[in-house]
C-alpha cells in the first residue's frame, strides 16, 4: 500500500536518486546495498525528501550497472534479496519517503532467460520477444550504431540472425510490437506495485517503439499508444508516481507524456536544459550561454503550465556534478552549489537531487585504470584507436564521464569517506577530506541545509508549486533571474552565474520582500557577489 493516496502528490514534492553501488555498503564487499541504503534514511528523512529514485537492484550481471536485468522479480545478490527490498520499502514509509523503482523495459539482459531461449531457435516461443533480422556474417542489415559504440546489431551464427540493441550487446532490445513481451513487463510492474512500490522510473521509455529499417529509436510512431496501454495494464494504484526518462521529448511530445489525465506517465526527464553543457556529442563541453538556458527553462516552464508536469533536475548517474559543470570547484564550491540549487527548486515541476548533490560533491580527474564505466571505456578504446590523442580523451572523460556521479558517496571524512570498511568497486573521490555529510550536518552554512530549506518552501509556499514563471532581464548574460505569481503572491528568484561581482538592481516591486533563503545572508544594494543568489518574496 502506497503511504501517499493523494492523486498529484508529487507535485509538492521533491525525490532523491540513490545510485546503490554507490550508496553505502553494509557488509564490506564494496559495494553499497538495500541494508546500507536502510541504515541511511534518517539522514534523507532530514533533509526532508518524499521520495527515493532507486536505480537497478535487480539481478543483473552488471554489463551496464544494473541497467541490464537477467531478473526483473529478484533483487541481485551484491544488493541483497527480496525481503531487504520489503523491509526498505515499510522503513521508509514510516519516514514518510515512497520508494521509486527503476524499470527498464526498452531491453534485457542477454542472460535473461528470455534471451537464452530465444536465441536457440527461430521458431522457439521465446524468439520473438526480440527483434532480429535475417543476414551474412559481417554485413549488418544496416549501420545503426548502439549508443556504448559499435554496430546496434550482433549476430547469431547458430540462426544466421542478427537482433537489434540500441545499447550494448549484453542487452537486446524487447520486440514491443509482441503482446506476450508487454504482459509479462505488466505483471512484473504489477508484482512490484503489491510490494508496496510508491511508483517507477522508466528507463529510456521513448525508445521501446523502435522500427530500426526506418532508422526509428526514439519517439518511433506506436510510443504514446504502448505507453497509454502501460499506464492502463500496469499503474494499477491510485497515486503511483511515474517518471519516463525521454532524450527525445521536447515540449509538445512532453504534453502527451505528462497529460494531466494521467494517461501516460505523471512527468518525463527531458534533456534539452542539460544539452547546453556540450555541443554536438556529450563528449564536447562548452561553455555556458546563459540565455539560451534562460530561454530553454521558460519554454519548458511556460510550455507545460496547466497541461503537462516538469521534472527539474541538473545531475543524475549518467551526467558530470552540476558544480564542475556550471558552478565552481575551487574557493566558490559552496556558493555555486547553493545557486544552483536555488535556481533550479525555485521552478514548478517535480526536483530531483541526486546523491552527493546536496554536499556540492564534485568530478574526479583518474588514469584510465581506475575507470569502470563501459561507456568510459568503449569510448577510451575507441577514439584512441581511431589515433586520437590519450590526453584529449581522457579531458573529455574528466568532463563528461558517467563515473564522476559513481563516485561512492562521501559521508565522514575516515577511510574510504565511510562508504564500505571493504574496498569500494570504484574509488572515493580524495575531497572527502573536506566534503562529507558528516561536516555538512554539523555546519549550518552548508549545502545540505540549502536544500533542505528548499524542499520545506516548496511544501510552505504554493507560489513555489503552483505559479506561474516570467524571466526577469533576459538580456542580462550573467545572472538567471525569473519570478513566480499565484494571486497576491510575488516571487523573485535571481541567480548569478557568474565567478566575479556583477551588478545588479533588483526590480522596486520586490525592494522590500522578505528573503526566503540567500546564499550569502543579507541582499546588497545594486551588487551580486560571484554566484550570489537569494528568493525574496512579495
Ligand atoms: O540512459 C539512457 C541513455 O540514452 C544514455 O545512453 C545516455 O545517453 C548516456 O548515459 C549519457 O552518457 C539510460 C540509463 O540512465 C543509463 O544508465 C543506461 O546505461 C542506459 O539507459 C541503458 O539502459
Ligand atoms: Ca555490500
Amino acid at each position: 500500500m502506497l503511504n501517499k493516496e493523494k492523486r498529484g502528490w508529487w507535485k509538492s514534492a521533491v525525490f532523491y536518486q540513490v545510485y546503490p553501488k554507490s550508496f553505502q555498503d553494509s557488509n564490506a564487499d564494496g559495494i553499497g546495498d538495500l541494508q546500507g541504503l536502510i541504515s541511511r534514511l534518517d539522514y534523507l528523512e532530514k533533509l526532508g525528501v518524499d521520495g527515493i529514485w532507486l536505480s537497478p537492484v535487480f539481478a543483473s550481471p552488471q554489463y551496464d550497472n544494473g541497467y541490464d536485468i537477467s531478473d526483473y522479480r529478484a533483487i541481485d545478490p551484491m544488493f541483497g534479496d527480496v525481503s531487504d527490498m520489503e523491509e526498505l520499502i515499510a522503513q521508509a514509509k514510516k519516514r514518510g519517503i515512497s520508494i521509486i523503482l527503476d524499470l527498464v523495459l526498452n531491453h534485457s539482459s542477454s542472460f535473461h532467460p528470455w534471451f537464452l531461449e530465444a536465441k536457440k531457435s527461430r521458431d522457439n516461443p521465446y524468439h520473438d520477444y526480440y527483434v532480429w533480422r535475417d543476414g551474412e556474417p559481417d554485413t549488418p542489415p544496416n549501420d545503426m550504431r548502439a549508443t556504448f559504440g559499435g554496430s546496434a546489431w550482433t549476430y547469431v551464427p547458430e540462426i544466421g540472425q542478427y537482433y537489434f540493441h540500441q545499447f550494448v550487446p549484453e542487452q537486446p532490445d524487447l520486440n514491443w510490437e509482441n503482446p506476450a513481451v508487454r504482459r509479462e513487463l505488466y505483471d512484473m510492474i504489477r508484482f512490484w506495485v503489491k510490494k508496496g512500490a510508491g511508483g517507477f522510473r522508466l528507463d529510456v521509455i521513448d525508445q521501446i517503439a523502435k522500427e530500426p529499417d526506418k532508422f526509428i529509436t526514439g519517439s518511433g510512431p506506436k510510443l504514446h499508444e504502448f505507453l497509454r496501454e502501460l499506464s492502463r495494464e500496469a499503474f494499477v494504484e491510485e497515486g503511483l508516481v511515474t517518471v519516463g526518462e525521454a532524450w527525445s521529448a521536447n515540449v509538445e511530445r512532453a504534453k502527451l507524456f505528462s497529460a494531466p489525465d494521467g494517461s501516460e506517465m505523471s512527468m518525463v526527464f527531458q534533456f534539452e536544459h542539460i544539452c547546453l553543457a556540450f555541443e554536438g556529442e556529450k563528449w564536447n563541453p562548452v561553455k555556458l550561454n546563459l540565455p539560451a538556458l534562460k530561454d530553454c527553462m521558460a519554454r519548458w516552464q511556460q510550455g507545460l503550465a496547466n497541461c503537462g508536469w516538469n521534472s527539474l533536475f541538473l545531475e543524475n548517474h549518467d551526467l558530470p556534478r552540476i558544480v564542475s559543470v556550471w558552478g565552481d570547484e575551487g574557493e566558490h564550491r559552496v556558493a555555486s552549489a547553493k545557486m544552483l540549487a536555488i535556481f533550479l527548486h525555485g521552478m514548478q515541476g517535480t526536483p530531483y537531487i541526486y546523491q552527493g548533490q546536496e554536499l556540492g560533491m564534485t568530478n574526479v580527474r583518474w588514469p584510465i585504470e581506475n575507470y569502470d564505466d563501459i561507456e568510459i571505456r568503449n569510448f577510451y578504446a575507441e577514439r584512441t584507436a581511431q589515433g586520437a590523442a590519450p590526453q584529449d580523451v581522457m579531458a573529455a572523460i574528466y568532463a563528461r564521464g558517467r563515473d564522476n556521479a559513481r563516485t561512492p558517496m562521501q559521508w565522514t571524512t575516515g577511510e574510504n569517506a565511510g562508504f564500505t570498511t571493504g574496498k569500494p568497486w570504484l574509488a572515493v573521490n580524495e575531497n572527502h577530506a573536506f566534503i562529507n555529510a558528516e561536516a555538512a550536518l554539523a555546519d549550518e552554512n552548508s549545502v545540505f541545509y540549502t536544500y533542505q530549506k528548499l524542499i520545506a518552501l516548496r511544501k510552505e509556499l504554493p507560489v513555489i508549486a503552483e505559479g506561474s514563471f516570467a524571466l526577469v532581464d533576459r538580456e542580462n548574460s550573467q545572472v538567471f533571474a525569473y519570478r513566480r505569481d499565484l494571486e497576491d503572491a510575488h516571487l523573485l528568484v535571481v541567480c548569478n552565474f557568474a565567478k566575479e561581482n556583477v551588478s545588479f538592481e533588483i526590480p522596486a516591486e520586490f525592494a522590500g520582500g522578505k528573503l526566503l533563503i540567500a546564499n550569502y545572508g543579507e541582499v546588497q544594494e545594486g551588487c551580486l557577489r560571484p554566484f550570489e543568489a537569494f528568493m525574496l518574496l512579495a
